[in-house]
């Protein structure tokens, strides 16, 4: 776990070995203790290199291990002591990353060397903690507070280059990274080394720093959405920066006790597994992503260049495809190219063109056009014509049938979807939708896209709504439907907000614009000419029904983009929601025309409401087989619609609710509203709570014996 071997002459050189990112098991850890005590006891060595087998330093502790209640082993803390303490100097070779622990560990290292391509970070928010193992302590007396404060609670990845400036880094080099630890090491043998123990150095001075700190904490607890863990990353760097480093290192220790095994540590954790856990796909026909090769795609074609084409563009390009991008409107085709440009910052290989013959040799199509089915079908037709045999077609749709695109085209084993989420080119998922033809082939190959453009990528059957829209109907309903009963949009939004949501459903539906929803609504017959004369306003197919977001769009407030939705902006585009006194008028009468008396919500119910009704139907997607399992879900809510990442995903938040609570609260609701199906708890639910609400990792088992008795 940890090689020893001594190089020349004089240096010890300790290799990490634990693939795939070397992580901190108790093996490693031990392995590290005993070769550090090695090195300080034979005689022949005057200095150490500490480097990670095959190009990667450290991933950091293992986050496997964390579920223990007490780990095995000596704790990191013990091992990066005894490594500062040595009085030979140690010098770590980064390469590849140096992340959480890793960089902790470096940071106990006397002098860091890295590789140019080298990143270095502390992600340990991510996964609701923070650097616990000495890293809130050593990195201030290092790169001073500010600098370290931004690294402790972004997150995020730091590049060689930056990390030199800053002085995380001694040395960046091109070259063999270890072949240059060694040279330098050995040319600061037997040279003093208290000035580079961290833990000997007070953090760098640092002016009106109570305002400092009261300012990052006022605007960490604005952003942190509930989660605590970027809360306890500034009184841990706090004390860092007012305490003596044995008294910073209680103070850590302290804090990551309360964190360590916390509800919100356990549901980050769990994202960071359901990330990960959307590549080994499956599809009801046993075909398996280890067992089904992807083709390989160097050209793609976007048909349609509104706002979700540009992002796509942008998406694919950015990954290295060389796009054709087609618009059959020209000034609609001269502003994306703008649009994309501007993007694409000049980079990129992207062609131009108004003729969908554009798209004749291409490995790919992804079809972006407006969300109707004639339209698509049209297109579907034509490309299967346009298309050298092979080309896979793939369709943005948010809702609409696969298959029934499929049926337009000359091989419909070639058509799946690939739905992206606005903004296309940034946010995180995408869901590979396959249809009953869908070939393995088609949908490895979507999913190596995916890969390929950094998404989170989930595969999932074709639904009305795939998975991600679908559970956000019964969510959408019930927040339309607590207005009725005496909600404001603000009480609403503020329930959401408070849970973790960066926005409420309104001021979300405001952002995406009302009319979308309406238009899908007037082709299901529900609203508009559509609707069947006579029937009352308030039920469709004998289910209660909400005409408030069609009456919304009828007085042509369609959200932001017209400067009044479910709140008001200052001008059409605006983006500050203010409340409006026309809306509560509005509400009121139309309570009062329908007989509704408004009563007290709290937020309680809001939440309980919203939430478990968008849960029941994630478990009928899990009934269904449209969604492999709860982690798939769960990767798609928090990458794709916000979910809070602290709160792990419905599935898990369901799980951590306890699922009996759940379904008494959707046998409460349904029982207020009988008419509302959605709020009628799932078999799937039911069985779950009836063989002892297994944990997540065990659902698939009930699922499996649901499955077979359909
Ligand atoms: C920490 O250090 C706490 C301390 O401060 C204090 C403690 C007291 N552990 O992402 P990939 C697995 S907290 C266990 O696909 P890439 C991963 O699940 C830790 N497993 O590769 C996957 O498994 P599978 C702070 C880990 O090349 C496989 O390795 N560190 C760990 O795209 C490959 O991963 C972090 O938060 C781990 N630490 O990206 C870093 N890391 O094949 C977390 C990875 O079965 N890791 N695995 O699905 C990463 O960000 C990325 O993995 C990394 C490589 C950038 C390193």
């Amino acid at each position: 776990m940890a090689q020893y071997r001594v190089v020349s002459g004089s240096v010890a050189l300790i290799t990490i070995q634990n693939p795939p990112v070397n992580a901190l098991r108790a093996a490693v850890r031990e392995g590290l203790f005993n070769a550090i005590k090695r090195a300080s006891s034979d005689p022949q060595v005057r200095s150490v290199v500490l480097s990670g087998h095959n190009g990667t330093f450290c991933g950091g502790a293992d986050i496997k291990e964390f579920g223990n209640v007490s780990l095995p082993g000596p704790h990191l803390v013990e091992v990066f002591q005894l490594m500062e303490d040595l009085v030979k100097p140690v010098v770590a070779a980064i390469e590849g990353f140096a992340l959480g622990g890793g960089l902790e560990l470096a940071l106990a290292c006397h002098y860091r060397i890295g590789h140019s391509k080298a990143r270095v970070g502390f992600p340990e928010v991510n996964l609701g903690l923070f650097p616990g193992a000495g890293g809130s302590q050593r990195l201030p007396r290092l790169v001073g507070v500010p600098a370290a404060l931004d690294i402790i609670i972004t997150g995020r990845h730091v590049a060689a280059g930056e990390a030199l400036k800053l002085g995380l880094l001694d040395k960046v080099i091109d070259q063999n990274t270890v072949d240059a630890a060694v040279t330098f090491a050995k040319s600061v043998e037997g040279k003093p080394l208290d000035n580079h123990r961290l833990g000997n150095r007070p953090c760098p001075p640092l002016e009106n720093m109570d305002a400092f700190f009261e300012e990052a904490m006022k605007r960490v607890h604005s952003r942190a959405r509930g989660a605590v863990a970027p809360i306890t990353c500034v009184q841990a760097v706090r004390g860092a920066a007012t305490l003596p480093f044995h008294k910073g290192m209680e103070l850590e220790k302290m804090l990551l006790g309360t964190l360590f095994n916390s509800a919100q540590a356990q549901a980050s954790q769990y994202c960071f597994f359901a990330e990960r856990a959307g590549a080994r796909w499956s599809m009801p026909s046993g075909a398996r992503w280890d067992t089904c090769k992807a083709k390989p795609i160097g050209t793609a074609a976007v048909i349609g260049l509104g706002t979700m084409g540009r992002g796509i563009t942008v998406a694919l390009a950015r990954a290295g495809l060389s796009v054709v991008a087609v618009e059959t409107q020209e000034h609609q085709l001269a502003e994306a190219q703008r649009a994309v440009s501007r993007m694409l910052k000049g980079g990129g290989r992207v062609s131009y063109s108004p003729d969908l013959q554009a798209a004749a040799e291409v490995d790919l199509v992804v079809e972006a056009v407006f969300e109707d089915m004639a339209i698509k079908e049209k297109i579907f037709k034509q490309l299967s014509e346009v298309c050298k045999p092979g080309t896979l077609l793939t369709t943005n749709t948010s809702t609409l049938d696969i298959d029934r695109l499929a049926s337009c085209t000359r091989d419909p084993q070639l058509v799946v979807g690939m739905h992206f989420f606005a903004p296309a080119h940034i946010m995180r998922l995408l869901e590979v939708v396959y249809g009953p033809r869908s070939s393995p082939e088609a949908v490895a190959t979507a999913m190596q896209l995916g890969k390929r453009m950094g998404k989170v990528s989930v595969a999932v059957g074709n639904c009305t709504g795939f998975v991600g829209n679908r559970m956000l109907k019964p969510y959408l309903e019930q927040a339309n439907f607590l207005l009725e009963e005496g909600a404001t949009p603000e009480l609403v939004d503020a329930a959401l907000e408070e849970f973790g949501f960066p926005m409420g459903v309104f001021k979300m539906s405001d952002l995406s614009g009302l009319d979308v929803g309406w238009r899908v609504r007037k082709e299901e017959g529900l609203t508009g000419p559509g609707v069947t004369a006579g029937q009352p306003m308030r039920i469709r197919h004998s289910r209660r029904y909400s005409p408030l977001g069609d009456l919304m769009c009828e007085e042509g407030r369609y959200g932001q983009k017209t400067g009044s939705g479910w709140y008001l902006y200052d001008k059409p585009g605006g983006r500050v929601a203010r409340s409006d006194p026309w809306l509560r008028n509005f509400l009121e009468q139309y309570r009062a025309r329908h007989g509704l008396v408004a009563r007290r919500i709290s937020q309680q119910e809001v939440l309980e409401r919203c939430l478990y009704a968008l849960i029941n139907e994630g478990f009928r997607v899990l009934e269904d087989g449209i969604a492999a399992s709860p982690q798939n879900i769960d990767a798609i809510y928090v990458f794709g619609y916000s979910w809070p990442k602290h709160r792990g995903g419905p599935m898990f938040y369901a799980s951590q609710v306890g699922l009996a609570r759940v379904l008494e609260g959707l046998n409460h609701y349904h029982q207020a509203h009988p008419d509302v199906p959605h709020l009628e708890p799932c078999s799937l639910l039911r069985r779950l709570v009836a063989s002892g609400s297994p944990p997540i990792d065990k659902w698939s088992e009930v699922v499996k014996g649901h499955r077979s008795q359909l």
